[in-house]
């Protein structure tokens, strides 16, 4: 991988931190420092020295091993185990220290060893023993390395323990070196013979290319067939060339963009947006049984009683001859008091108390999310969506108004059922029309005639008897129309009340799915972040 490539990648991730939505803005802050750490790294990269620290299980040999390299006894090695409770840092008197003089983890030796001026030695305490702080110094001081010698001996090699802890360390196995010590206690043929079950163990982790080291610490000076020591310190004396330690540096911050995309990976943790996606989803189809139920009675959670509301409205827009319209009153009280077209009546407080019942749900799921908590309230859009309409004026403009055709045609059936019967009345009590009336109806002495006879009439028992008759008829007349009337108000009130309810619960339910609506593209824009960030580990994997 060229340094060019490395940058890109990390600009990627940078740009990615930048505009993703999931991290928190600590989050976010930590993934941009380490972006620019790395970034730091790879251009500091050929003046800063190599470092190169001893890791392993406790009592392996590592003291030993660093002292015959410090060639003095830089590091204190013993049989008690574990020992070396320290980091011991051996490097060049001119280099400005690595950690902080009075860190009462580190001793610092200084040499003026030119030869070895291109680098720093660690000698770390164990990992494997049963003091837990020591494995923490090990994860914490050696995230400064470039390269590792992991070192073991005969007794500990096949241990599982440092397989488990290489991946939790943050330098790629590329840029790892083994060391099997104490082979001075073994046979030439069971040095070879672990050395070669320690290649399978590494092959099965995936390390190859590793070079391993076979050596005796204690008898490092002494010329024993397979003593590996003096090639040991060679290759890690030896002055690198400068695509070397690109090659050593990059090789590292590869893996580390690798561990840090897969840690932001579970850190995010798909399942948590998808589980809100879920359970967004769940409560649309809530949301929508809720519309259905409201429909036929969010009007009456608006309004005490919405359909006689209605009635009343239309019945105020007809045009009602008196008679009429006192027949229309009577019928009107008639019906009311039979409880007809009166719907129940509802209290607001159960849908209110459902809708709660989904803020909690959603507050739940804004835990997750940079949302605050509160942000989204269903329950208070009802409130206000309640209050607001509970002026009966915010309805009238969906009512709509009697046709004036309807209208008119309904005073002309008024006037002519009502007046039809009076005109015959008059007829009857005038002694009828006379039979050429349809030839010439101005005929002054019949006109005068049938004047006097109506008078006349009148205040006889046959006049009162017909004078009797209309009145019932005229009654039963009015009734007739009121009622009719009256039955096509109730029809058109039932079509209005029904295209209102729909209109508002649409209303209702529309803007409460809008205040879904931030966390629906939060969980978007997060689930094609996620994405982004797999593709992005998938590509350098
Ligand atoms: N036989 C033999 N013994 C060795 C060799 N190297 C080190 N030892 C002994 O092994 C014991 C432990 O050595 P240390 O160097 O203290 O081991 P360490 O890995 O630093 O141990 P901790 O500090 O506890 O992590 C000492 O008694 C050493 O003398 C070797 O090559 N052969
Ligand atoms: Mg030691």
């Amino acid at each position: 991988m060229t340094p060019k490539t490395i940058k890109n990648d990390l600009s990627i991730i940078k740009t990615w931190a930048q505009q993703n939505v999931i991290l928190s803005s600590q989050e976010t802050m930590d993934v941009l420092q380490w972006c620019e750490q790395q970034e730091s790294i790879l251009n500091l990269a050929l003046r800063s020295p190599i470092k190169i620290g001893l890791i392993g299980g406790t009592g392996v040999g590592k003291s030993t091993i660093i002292n015959k390299l410090a060639e003095k006894k830089i590091s204190a090695d013993h049989n008690i185990r574990p020992y070396t409770n320290k980091i011991i840092v051996y490097q060049y008197k001119d280099f400005a220290p690595i950690f902080d003089k009075n860190d009462p983890l580190t001793i610092i030796h200084h040499h003026d060893r030119k030869e070895i001026s291109h680098l720093i030695l660690y000698d770390f305490p164990d990992y494997d023993s049963l003091i837990p702080d020591h494995r923490q110094m090990v994860q914490q001081y050696s995230k400064e390395l470039d390269i590792i010698i992991w070192v073991t001996s005969p007794e500990k090699y096949a241990d599982q323990s440092m397989l488990s802890i290489m991946p939790t360390l943050l330098q790629s196995s590329e840029n790892y070196c083994f060391v099997l010590n104490k082979i001075d206690q073994l046979t030439i043929e069971e040095t070879a013979q672990i050395i070669g079950h320690w290649n399978i163990l590494l092959g099965q982790s995936k390390i190859s290319d590793a070079p391993i080291f076979a050596i005796s610490a204690i008898q490092s000076n002494e010329i024993i067939d397979n003593n590996d020591f003096q090639t040991l310190k060679k290759w890690i004396f030896k002055k690198r060339k400068e695509h070397e330690i690109i090659q050593i540096k990059q090789s590292n911050i590869d893996h580390q963009i690798r561990q840090k995309t897969q840690q932001l990976r579970q850190q995010i943790s798909d399942q948590k947006i998808s589980d809100i996606q879920k359970k967004i989803k769940k409560i649309h189809s809530e949301l929508a049984v809720f519309e259905k139920n409201r429909k036929d009675d969010i009007l009456e959670l608006l309004t005490s009683d919405a359909h006689l509301s209605i009635h009343q409205y239309l019945s105020q827009q007809s045009r009602f001859l008196w008679p009429v319209g006192l027949a229309f009153l009577f019928i009107r009280r008639l019906k009311q008091n039979s409880g007809q077209n009166r719907p129940q009546k509802l209290s607001p407080k159960i849908p209110e108390m459902f809708l709660k019942s989904i803020d909690r749900q959603v507050n739940l799921m804004c835990k997750h999310t940079p949302f605050q908590e509160d942000q989204i309230s269903l329950s208070e859009i009802f409130d206000n969506f309640i209050n607001h309409y509970q002026d009966a004026k915010q309805i009238v403009p969906y009512l709509g108004k009697i046709s004036k055709t309807q209208s008119f045609f309904f005073l002309m059936r008024q006037w002519i059922a009502v007046f039809v019967p009076i005109i015959f009345f008059f007829i009857y009590l005038g002694g009828g029309l006379p039979s050429d009336f349809l030839d010439n109806p101005v005929q002054i002495t019949y006109g005068v005639m049938f004047l006097l006879n109506i008078i006349n009439r009148f205040f006889h028992i046959d006049g009162l008897t017909a004078m009797f008759s209309l009145m019932i008829i005229e009654t039963f007349i009015c009734l007739h129309i009121a009622g009719t009337w009256y039955n096509r108000m109730s029809y058109q009130t039932n079509h209005l009340y029904s295209n209102l309810s729909n209109q508002v619960s649409n209303q209702l339910s529309g803007s409460l799915l809008n205040a879904l609506k931030p966390l629906e593209d939060w969980v978007d824009k997060a689930q094609r972040d996620y994405q982004s960030l797999v593709d992005l580990s998938n590509e350098e994997a």
